[in-house]
């Protein structure tokens, strides 16, 4: 019997400084309506779905910060996505920003969740690869503060069984670590959940600007292909407050291939019949990880190179 899960990307165009979560749930009520109308079962937001992504301005206001950030999922705007999906059957994935006081200490993550179809919190994970810096760098065109606005996530990469098989999540920068799909291809994940704000620009770096569809395709066909699942890139696209984003959404298949991707930089979504035993002929042939991985020797090999050598 075939598994087949049909996966939707939701990707979102520019969400306003001054658009508030209300209108943006509205956005993404829309979107998954379309989703469950194409027969999909899951539906992926992208990362810090929720509003604007305020990482690219200096502040230095705690309490402009904190209005960036999420202190219960389900919240106050948040409910009615949840209703939805309970209401239409439709799982989603949710990249957003939470303010976690449950230790008594203020702690920020860049977070992102699974959602059953009851409209269950299933699994979550917390940002590790945070990109950008921690300083207030004025004379750029816009900075990339997450450094400075989120901690280091403390969940690791892990997997849930969900959607039919077993689903993971990495967000952004992420998915440019081979070992961020590893981690998680080691646990038999089936199918990648990643979010992204992904701008054109580089400031660090201008040179790289041009190959940013690029790279960001490069990562996600070999992330797939390397660890023989389903990899489900959704942007946050266009021109968001001046900063231009690449969007190009897409869905890569465990064959390295896409198999669907946004043409536009505005809401749009995007639909895939996945079957998660695609990735099976890859894994017990060129990918079986227990007879051909060779760990052990791994190590040598650094030393004999001299790479990651102090
Ligand atoms: N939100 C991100 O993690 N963005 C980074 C940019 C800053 C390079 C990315 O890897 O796409």
């Amino acid at each position: 019997m075939s598994r087949t899960t049909i996966i939707a990307a939701a990707q979102l165009g520019p969400i306003a400084r001054s658009e508030n979560r209300a209108s943006v749930v509205k956005r993404m009520i829309a979107l998954m309506r379309e989703a469950k109308a194409m027969g999909a079962e899951v539906v992926a937001y992208p990362e810090a779905a929720l509003t604007a992504f305020f990482p690219h301005w200096w502040t230095e206001d705690e309490a402009e910060i904190d209005a960036w950030f999420e202190r219960d999922m389900p919240g106050k705007d948040t409910a009615a996505l949840f209703d939805e999906a309970r209401r239409l059957g439709v799982g989603f994935h949710l990249g957003y920003c939470e303010l976690d006081l449950s230790s008594g200490k203020k702690r920020r993550f860049n977070s992102s969740i699974l959602v059953d179809k009851q409209g269950a919190i299933i699994g979550k994970y917390r940002k590790i690869h945070l990109p950008g810096h921690f300083e207030h760098r004025p004379g750029t065109p816009f900075q990339n503060l997450e450094k400075r606005y989120f901690e280091v996530g403390d969940l690791g990469f892990g997997v849930w069984r969900a959607y039919g098989g077993v689903a993971g999540m990495m967000i952004c920068n992420d998915r440019r670590w081979p070992e961020a799909y590893r981690v998680l291809g080691l646990q038999a994940v089936e199918m990648i959940f990643c979010g992204y704000n992904t701008p054109v620009h580089h400031p660090a770096a201008p040179d790289h600007d041009r190959l940013g569809q690029f790279h960001n395709e490069l990562c996600m066909q070999s992330g797939a292909y390397q660890n023989s699942c389903w990899v489900i890139g959704v942007a946050k696209a266009g021109v968001e407050e001046g900063v231009d984003m690449i969007g190009g959404s897409a869905i890569f298949a465990p064959t390295g291939e896409i198999v669907a991707r946004c043409s536009s930089i505005e809401d749009e979504l995007i639909v895939a019949r996945c079957d998660l035993d695609l990735g099976r002929s890859y894994r017990e042939t060129t990918f079986d990880f227990a007879k051909h991985r060779r760990v052990e020797t791994y190590g040598m090999i650094v030393e004999r190179t001299g790479r990651n050598t102090p």
